[in-house]
């Protein structure tokens, strides 16, 4: 049997495996009943927990035995490969997902429905991956899939943390968190252990210098302090129905065995302990901030433990098959790494390379320089990570000398270039004059390409926070649009949908999602804009039903959907919203009500658990939504609700049933946005400013079928000068009354100073967010769309318009594009393969 095991995949062992793992309902049945009866010692009666998990056992076989067939092709022939590396991958349920992908989605349901067990039920059980904040854990996972079912040899490395993002629950209109235990009891079955990749990174410590008598040559030594142990669980990222399964490889902290047992066995029990602890804290919890650097040393830790075991991986398994020889390390290699938060690589390299390789510091500096890409993900300078340079020296003794003489060589450069401007050497530098070390400068300087998120967004990025470093390099610099999954966006959120498309387009949109452009010519049959209202009310409904169950509020799938859900952020200005709910609600009570259009707002997202003013803003809904309820003057005209605990099952939800998708950031704050694309591919129609990606989107669907407002970032950066919300307050007469309204305590009773801070801020004439800059136009904007959604025909014409041009928003483009332009490689061809 060994060595049938190690002549790997073609042999007659693996053949009759393969046969006997059908993916026909009978198999699939089998496979089931076997592991819920013989793995899980339940039946058919069992709690669909249960069911849930030997559903996913059986699906995860199938994936295996692909998986393992794509494992050998990948590291079979010498390839360029890329690596994904990113703190966060939020990649939610996954047996839908397998499901689709596996193209098993009738048989499995059938071999359950015989049974008698509902798939949606145990669908239903599966805890989210919430292995990320938002935009940017999501997009990786987006990537991911496209990577996958474009056959690139692409690998994910990120952490698996054992709390992901918290739970919000809304007590008495307040945010609470609970920690999210998404593992407990065996609740994520794909994954599965590979402990002979473990790797060991190190912390703490000195250095020693010293110079070998015979060579002359310049050695350092890392005499750390203390050891914690990487160990990968794989993750298997199936592509859309082509036997190619990639991997997302998410690495656990845990102590060092012997480390742990020789101080065990020296009697200091406690410490053994402690340090074990200390080990196993690392990839405990994902930190919940979306848009700050908590400054916390055990952040750091995760974030070079990423760096360190990811780079580790990759060198020993070429050093494994080359042998030390790094002089096509470069060739074969892209590290794309997602945001600043993985830039240790970067040092990190550098360490392998000369410490342990003892290679010259040219050399490794010419191979690291040219296999790092860098993606940026936003411009608000309290994004921008930093740290304090003691904290990374005593942390990381060696990497923070590497970091100081990468950053002493680039000062030479810059002082070539520039020689007598010290203002700009001081903008420029790693380590900045107050003691800081900057990632973002780290990443630019280490990598041979610097994007950007969005179109936009690449032009503010060299026009602003990073502009000295494009004119030193401007050809480092691009923008790549984001996009997001169809298969996840719009074929398993949207199954009627996906059935009216597969039935007016054939199938292959889902790949090539430059095919919902036939969709125009659908748009002008009657018969179609029919069955598309149809498909929109009956998503409506499904949601109205959970925003009862969950809000008790009651949504009427007749009034206009205008859904905001993203995370809670000034910049996102969930705050302009509000105002115009409350002027709306005011309009309704001074019986200016004539003609009206009745609507449901839907808000949903997280705030971060430090974030006073997001929490703020979480319980001013709350309390709008709660007293709009209640006010018989309301009727069903206008409706508000809250939906807590804001992930990407419940977008999977809220996406197939918005009609207006509200994407109003302060111009220039958001890079890009993603959520956009997701409600743009379902029909919505958005209202916002042209910022990020909406830009793009505007210009795809036109003016009819985006309403846009708001200053643009010319008129915005003039106006922060002169900012006087006093003067528009007294000008506007509906801006007066609605914040009249709210500060009288209308909405807050019991506490009626409770909203102070929040009207403070808005007045405030350094309002960074101009929300009340924006406030005439956004209004505007909105009746317009009122006065659109009343035309029934008009707007379901141009819903239709939004999802036959949401096309370029797909993510197979976005990867398509790194890949032309960063990553050079090649799909890989799987023997054998099982597609569908
Ligand atoms: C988002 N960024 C951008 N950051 O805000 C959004 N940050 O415009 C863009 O579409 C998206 O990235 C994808 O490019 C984030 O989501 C974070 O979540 C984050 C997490 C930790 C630290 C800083």
């Amino acid at each position: 049997a060994p060595a049938v095991a190690a002549s790997g995949g073609s042999n007659h062992w693996l053949e009759r495996i393969v046969r006997r793992t059908g993916r026909d309902a009978p198999a699939l049945q089998e496979d089931f009943l076997g592991y819920l009866y013989k793995r899980l010692g339940r039946s058919l009666t069992a709690e669909p927990f249960y069911q849930f998990r030997a559903f996913a056992y059986t699906l995860a076989d199938r994936l295996m035995l692909d998986w393992q067939r794509t494992w050998n092709a990948y590291h079979g022939t010498a390839r360029r490969k890329a690596f994904f590396v990113s703190m966060e991958f939020l990649i939610g349920r996954s047996l839908g997902n397998a499901l689709l992908n596996l193209g098993v989605e009738e048989d499995g349901r059938r071999a359950l429905e015989e049974l008698g067990q509902a798939l949606d039920r145990l669908e239903a059980v599966e805890p989210d991956a919430g292995l990320g904040n938002g935009g940017l854990g999501r997009l990786a996972a987006c990537m991911l899939d496209s990577c996958a079912t474009q056959r690139l040899p692409v690998l994910g490395y990120g952490l698996r943390y054992n709390y992901g993002m918290f739970r919000q629950i809304i007590r008495d209109g307040w945010q609470i968190e609970e920690p999210d235990h998404w593992l407990k009891n065996g609740a994520f079955p794909w994954e599965t252990p590979r402990p002979e990749y473990t790797r060991t990174v190190r912390f703490g410590g000195r250095t020693h210098h010293y110079v070998d008598p015979h060579t002359g040559w310049l050695y350092v030594h890392w005499d750390h302090d203390e050891e914690v142990q990487a160990v990968p669980y794989d993750v298997p990222i199936p592509g859309y129905r082509n036997g190619y399964v990639a991997t997302l490889r998410l690495w656990s902290s845990s102590a060092s065995e012997e480390f742990n047992l020789s101080k065990f066995n020296e009697g200091d029990y406690y410490e053994a302990v402690d340090a074990k602890n200390a080990a196993e804290n690392i990839t405990l919890v994902l930190y919940p901030n979306d848009a700050s650097e908590s400054g916390k040393e055990l952040r750091l830790r995760q974030h070079y433990f990423l760096a360190s075991a990811s780079a580790q991986d990759v060198v020993q398994q070429w050093v494994a098959a080359n042998g030390p020889d790094f002089k096509r390390f470069a060739e074969f290699h892209v590290f794309q790494i997602n945001d600043t938060h993985p830039s240790f690589i970067v040092p990190e390299l550098m360490r392998i390379f000369i410490d342990e390789y003892h290679l010259g510091w040219e050399e490794a500096w010419g191979i690291v320089t040219h296999c790092v890409a860098y993606t940026n993900h936003t411009l608000l300078p309290e994004a921008l990570e930093t740290w304090p340079a003691a904290m990374v020296q005593r942390v990381l003794p060696r990497v923070y000398e590497i970091i100081a003489e990468i950053d002493r060589r680039f000062a030479l450069l810059v002082h070539a270039k520039w020689p007598n401007e010290p203002e700009r050497h001081e903008r420029m530098a790693i380590l900045s004059a107050d003691g800081q070390v900057r990632m973002a400068h780290l990443a630019v300087v280490g990598s041979f390409s610097v994007n950007g998120v969005s179109a936009l967004h690449g032009k503010l990025l060299v026009s602003t926070v990073l502009r000295d470093h494009a004119e030193l390099w401007p050809q480092k610099f691009h923008a790549k649009t984001n996009g997001v999954t169809p298969r996840r966006w719009i074929a398993r959120c949207n199954p009627q949908l996906r059935a009216l498309l597969d039935e007016a387009l054939g199938p292959a949109w889902i790949t090539d999602a430059s095919q919902l452009h036939a969709l125009e010519d659908c748009a002008e049959q009657a018969e179609f804009r029919r069955r598309w209202h149809e498909i929109k009310r009956h998503n409506k409904e499904r949601l109205a039903e959970r925003v009862l169950r969950t809000t008790g509020i009651e949504f009427s799938p007749d009034a206009l959907f205008d859904v905001q859900v993203k995370r809670i952020h000034e910049y996102k200005r969930q705050l302009l919203n509000v105002l115009h709910v409350i002027h709306l609600y005011d309009r309704i009570k001074r019986g200016d009500a004539a003609d009206w259009t009745p609507r449901c707002v839907l808000f949903a997202g997280k705030a971060a658990p430090g974030y006073a003013m997001a929490k703020k803003i979480v319980k001013l809904i709350n309390d709008v939504a709660r007293i709009v309820a209640l006010d018989p003057d309301v009727g069903s005209l206008l409706k508000v609700a809250f939906l807590p605990d804001y992930d990407v099952s419940i977008l999977e939800c809220i996406a197939p049933a918005a009609e207006l998708s509200e994407q109003i950031p302060t111009i220039g704050k958001e890079a890009s946005g993603t959520g956009n694309m997701k409600l743009m591919m379902n029909g919505a129609l958005t209202i916002g400013t042209l910022d990020g990606a909406n830009l793009e989107i505007y210009e795809a669907v036109g003016s009819e079928a985006f309403f846009a407002f708001g200053l643009s970032v010319e008129e915005a950066n003039a106006l922060r000068a002169r900012y006087d919300p006093q003067r528009l307050i007294a000008e506007d007469e509906d801006l007066r009354r609605a914040l009249a309204l709210l500060e009288s305590g209308h909405f807050n009773p019991f506490d009626p100073r409770l909203y102070d801070d929040v009207l403070a801020a808005l007045k405030n004439p350094q309002d960074p967010w101009l929300v009340l800059a924006d406030f005439r136009a956004y209004a505007e904007a909105q009746c317009c769309a009122a006065q659109t959604y009343r035309d029934t025909e008009r707007w379901t014409r141009l819903s239709i318009r939004n999802t036959a041009r949401s096309g370029i928003f797909s993510v197979d483009r976005t990867v398509r594009e790194y890949n032309e332009t960063v990553w050079h490689l090649h799909p890989v061809e799987v023997e054998g393969g099982t597609a569908r």
